[in-house]
Parts: C-alpha cells; structure tokens; sequence
C-alpha cells in the first residue's frame, strides 16, 4: 500500500508546483500593462488651479506613479472648461516661451514624478465654463493610454505669474513671468 501511494504522492505534488511555476510566470509578465489599470499607480500631489474670470486658465500638481511602467496621460476633462490639452512649454525661435498642446501626451516614468508647474508642463484650461474663484474648487479626470482614468479635485489659488504666450499666437500675449 505504502509503496503505491508515495510515488502518486509525489506526483501530485509535482504537479501542483508545475501549476504554481507557471500561474507565476503567466501573472507577472503582462501585469504592467495589462493586469494593473494606470489609473490605478499614479496620483496628484498639491494640485490647484488659476483663478481666472473667463477664457483660459490652467492647472498644477505633482503627477505621481507609483508603478513599474511608463504611464502616458493622453488626455483631460473637467467640467471647468469646455476644451482641456495637456501642454508643454518650450522656447521658439525668437526666444520666447511658449506653450503648445504636447506631442503623445505626458509621459510620467515608471515610479517617478512628472512636475506641473507655471512655466512647464500644465493642463491648459481653453474655454472656462464659469469663473474660476479663490476657494472654489475644480474637478478633473485624466485618461491613460490603457483607457483607465484618474479623477481629482484641486484648490482654485489666485496666482499672477507665468502668463506663456500662446504658441499659435492668437489675442492672448502677455507679460513675461
Ligand atoms: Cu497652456
């Protein structure tokens, strides 16, 4: 009896663990871009927005990944404005700043930080649907390249610095910051 059972035995157990190895393997391979929702790594860190009556405006923070991919923000929404980008800024040809709608969308590195700040990179506001008032607050939800998204709610500050010219050089020049 004892001689029949232990080689079964063993088998069984072989098995389980060839079962273990490859339930393993099969689950860490696409987890980080298919089993963990970007949505679900990356958060915003002191967020808030101009105050600004009409027209444009713009929102900061701290975008933070806490996962081990490359995460890709392609896009924003916010009932604040009727038309959000994600844009850049770079200097042109004449050596100003200016701001454009970015190129691919913001790329926030596997477990870093991607700063938004007057001056650099920022969600642009294009068309606000209301003013915008010290104290009010503003939603916004952000879409990943996988389709998942992330909301938050930001703070409305007033702030006067880092008016960027407008790329495409429309009514809105200003002040330099
Ligand atoms: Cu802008």
């Amino acid at each position: 009896m004892n001689t029949t059972k232990t080689p079964a035995r063993l088998a069984a157990v072989f098995a389980v663990s060839l079962l273990a190895l490859t339930g393993c393997a099969a689950e860490s391979a696409p987890a980080t871009d298919e089993s963990i929702a970007f949505g679900d790594v990356v958060t915003i860190e002191d967020a808030w927005v101009k105050a600004a009556d009409e027209g444009m405006s713009a929102s900061f923070g701290t975008l933070v990944n806490s996962g081990d991919a490359d995460v890709t923000v392609v896009s924003v929404s916010s009932d604040a404005s009727s038309m959000l980008e994600l844009h850049e800024t770079v200097e042109n040809e004449a050596g100003e700043m200016v701001m454009r709608e970015i190129d691919g969308g913001f790329v926030i590195p596997a477990g870093e930080d991607l700063v938004l700040e007057p001056g650099g990179n920022h969600i642009m506001l294009m068309d606000l649907t209301e003013p915008l008032r010290a104290g009010d607050e503003a939603t916004f939800t952000l879409t990943f390249s996988d389709d998942s998204s992330y909301e938050f709610t930001a703070p409305v500050k007033d702030y006067s610095g880092a008016n960027e010219n407008y790329e495409e050089g429309d009514e809105h020049e200003d002040m330099d910051h």
